[in-house]
C-alpha cells in the first residue's frame, strides 16, 4: 500500500507560500544556517517537493543583503531529522523584500487587514491603501520569483509531467494571476492551484474589502483553489458570482472566469497523525497532580477564544465550587505578531483576567489557572496532549484548528479525555463525536465543561475511539493525496502516482 503522498510523483511540485519550509539564521561566524519548522503542512509538502525533484519559493524569514544569492543558502545540518532535511538549497527559491515594504505587506494588509476580515471581525481591520499597494508589489515579487522557479525547474528536472504550481494562504491570494500573466509572456506550462488556510468569509463581509474583486480575480487564475470546508468554497463561489458576475455552479462546485473552469474543492486538512502518537508514546509524565486538567493550546490571537474560554471557566466554577482544588485550567498561549497593537491589547487583557480569576478563586494551595506565555517543546505538548482530562478549542472562528486533532492522536490513555469544539472552526464541522460548545454563550460554555468532567468513561472511550479512527484515516498524507486528485483531469494519472 502507499501510505505517503510522495509515492510516484512524476510532476515537480512548486509550493509558494509566505516563510520557507526553514528560516535563515546568522550564526556567531557571520554565516548562515537553517533552522528547521516542523509544522503539519511542512511534514506533508516537503515530502513531495523533494521527491519530485519541486521547488520551494518564500520569504527566509530575515531581510537579506540585497546581493544575497541562493547559491549562499547553506545544505541542512547532517543531524536535522525533519522532513526539510532532504530539500536541497538549489530547490529553494527566496524572496527578498525591502523591509519598510514587507512590514507593510505583511503585518498590514495581511494580519492587519486579511485576517481580521476573512475571520468575519471587520471591526478589527484596517483598510489602508497604502498597504493594499505593499501587498499587490510584494505578490508581484512572489510571482516573479515563482516564474524564476518555473524557469530552474524546466532546466533542472527529469519529470516528464507538466510543473504544479501550488500558492497558499491569504498572503499570496494576487500572486497566481501574475503568475499566469508573467508565464503566458514565455510560454511556460504548468497547473496552478491555491489554497485557502483560513476561513473564506460570506459575501457581506468580503465585500466591505474595497479591492474585493482583486482578490477574487487572483485566484480565479488557478485551475484549482482549495478550502478547508465546503462552507467556505460556498462563500467563494458566491462572490465570485456576486462581485463579478461570474457563471457558477453550486452542486459541483464550478467557477467560470476568463474563458476558463475554475474547480473549487473542499480539502480539510489533517495532522501526522502517526508523529503525535509516537510523541505520546514517548513523552515523559509532566501533569503529576491528582487535579483533572482542562488544557487550551493556541497562538495569542483574537480569534482564537481565549477571553471567553476563560470566562466560561470562572462561570464554571461559581456554579460548581464543588470542584475548587479539584481541577486546573491549563493555556498555553504562544506569542504571535507581537508588533500588531491588537494582539499587545490582548496579552494585556488576559493576564489581568488571568490574574483575576485566580486572585478570586484560589487557596493556599491550589489556583485554577496555569498560564504559560511562550512555546512548549513537542514532546511537551505531546503529554499535555496525553494527559489531559478535556481540551477546549473554541475559537470565535478558525480555518479548521489542528489542536483539536492533536489532541485526538495523542489520547492514547484509557479511559480517554474528552474535546470540546466550537462549531465556528472548520474543525467543528467534521469531529462530529466531539461536544461543541459556543463561545459566544458562557453559560452553556459553562455547562459543556461540567458535561465534560462528569462524562462516563464508556461513552467518553466510545467518542474518543471514533474521533482518533478519523483523524487517523484522513491525516495529513491523506490531504496531500486529495489535493493531487483535486487537480484533476490537468493531471494526468502518471502525474500525480498512485493515491490508493
Ligand atoms: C492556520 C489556521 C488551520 C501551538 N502551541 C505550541 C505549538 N503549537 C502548534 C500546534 C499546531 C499549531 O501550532 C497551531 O495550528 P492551528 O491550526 O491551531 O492554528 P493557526 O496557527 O492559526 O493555523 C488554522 C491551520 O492554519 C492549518 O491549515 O488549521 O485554522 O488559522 O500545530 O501544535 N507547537 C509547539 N509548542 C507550542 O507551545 N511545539
Amino acid at each position: 500500500t502507499v501510505t505517503s503522498a510522495e509515492a510516484n510523483v512524476k510532476s515537480s511540485l512548486i509550493v509558494v507560500s509566505n516563510r520557507l519550509p526553514f528560516v535563515l539564521k546568522q550564526d556567531d561566524q557571520g554565516g548562515m544556517i537553517r533552522q528547521a519548522s516542523a509544522g503539519g503542512l511542512v511534514t506533508a509538502v516537503a515530502p513531495v517537493v523533494i521527491k519530485g525533484k519541486g521547488l520551494w519559493v518564500g520569504w527566509p524569514g530575515l531581510h537579506l543583503p540585497s546581493d544575497f544569492s541562493d547559491t549562499q543558502i547553506p545544505e541542512s545540518d547532517p543531524t536535522d531529522q525533519t522532513p526539510t532535511a532532504g530539500l536541497k538549497s538549489d530547490q529553494v527559491v527566496t524572496v527578498n523584500c525591502d523591509p519598510d515594504l514587507f512590514e507593510m505587506y505583511y503585518n498590514g494588509c495581511c494580519n492587519g487587514t486579511h485576517w481580521p476580515l476573512f475571520h468575519s471581525m471587520p471591526g478589527r481591520a484596517i483598510f489602508s491603501a497604502d498597504h493594499w499597494r505593499a501587498y499587490v508589489a510584494v505578490n508581484k515579487l512572489f510571482a516573479e520569483k515563482t516564474i524564476e522557479a518555473l524557469e530552474r525547474c524546466y532546466k533542472n528536472s527529469t519529470n516528464k509531467g507538466i510543473p504544479i504550481v501550488w500558492v497558499h494562504d491569504y498572503h499570496l491570494m494576487l500572486c497566481a494571476n501574475y503568475i499566469r500573466e508573467m508565464a503566458e509572456e514565455k510560454d511556460l506550462k504548468f497547473h496552478l492551484a491555491f489554497f485557502l488556510h483560513i476561513p473564506f468569509p460570506p459575501w457581506d463581509i468580503f465585500r466591505l474589502f474595497p479591492w474585493s474583486d482583486e482578490i477574487l480575480q487572483g485566484m480565479l487564475a488557478c485551475d484549482m483553489v482549495g478550502f478547508h470546508i465546503r462552507d467556505y468554497c460556498l462563500n467563494f463561489v458566491d462572490c465570485c458570482q456576486r462581485n463579478l458576475g461570474c457563471r457558477v455552479d453550486r452542486k459541483n462546485l464550478l467557477v467560470e472566469h476568463g474563458g476558463r473552469s475554475v474547480r473549487v474543492r473542499p480539502l480539510p486538512i489533517g495532522i501526522p497523525f502517526d508523529r503525535f502518537v509516537e510523541l505520546a508514546k514517548g513523552a515523559k509524565k509532566i501533569i503529576k497532580t491528582k487535579q483533572k486538567v482542562i488544557l487550551g493550546v493556541d497562538r495569542l490571537d483574537y480569534t482564537k477564544g481565549l477571553v471567553n474560554r476563560l470566562k466560561a471557566f470562572e462561570l464554571f466554577l461559581e456554579r460548581h465550587p464543588e470542584y475548587i482544588g479539584l481541577v486546573n485550567f491549563l493555556q498555553i498561549s504562544v506569542p504571535s505578531r507581537t508588533d500588531v497593537t491588537e494582539y499587545q491589547q490582548l496579552k494585556e487583557e488576559m493576564d489581568q483576567l488571568v490574574g483575576r480569576i485566580n486572585g478570586r478563586f484560589s487557596t493556599a494551595i491550589w489556583s485554577p489557572i496555569r498560564y504559560i506565555f511562550g512555546c512548549v517543546g513537542q514532546s511537551e505538548l505531546a503529554a499535555y496532549y496525553r494527559d489531559a482530562a478535556v481540551a477546549m478549542v473554541t475559537p470565535l472562528r478558525d480555518g479548521m484548528n489542528l489542536v483539536a486533532k492533536e489532541f485526538v492522536a495523542c489520547q492514547i490513555n484509557e479511559p480517554p479525555g474528552v474535546l470540546i469544539v466550537s462549531p465556528f472552526a472548520g474543525a467543528g464541522e467534521t469531529m462530529h463525536e466531539a461536544l461543541l460548545c459556543n463561545p459566544y454563550e458562557l453559560g452553556a460554555a459553562a455547562d459543556v465543561i461540567y458535561r465534560a468532567l462528569t462524562m462516563p468513561e464508556d461513552e467518553r472511550s466510545l467518542r474518543m475511539s471514533r474521533l482518533r479512527r478519523r483523524e487517523m484515516d484522513t491525516d495529513v498524507n491523506h490531504w496531500m493525496r486529495s489535493f493531487m486528485k483535486a487537480m484533476g483531469s490537468g493531471v494526468e494519472e502518471d502525474d500525480i502516482g498512485s493515491t490508493q
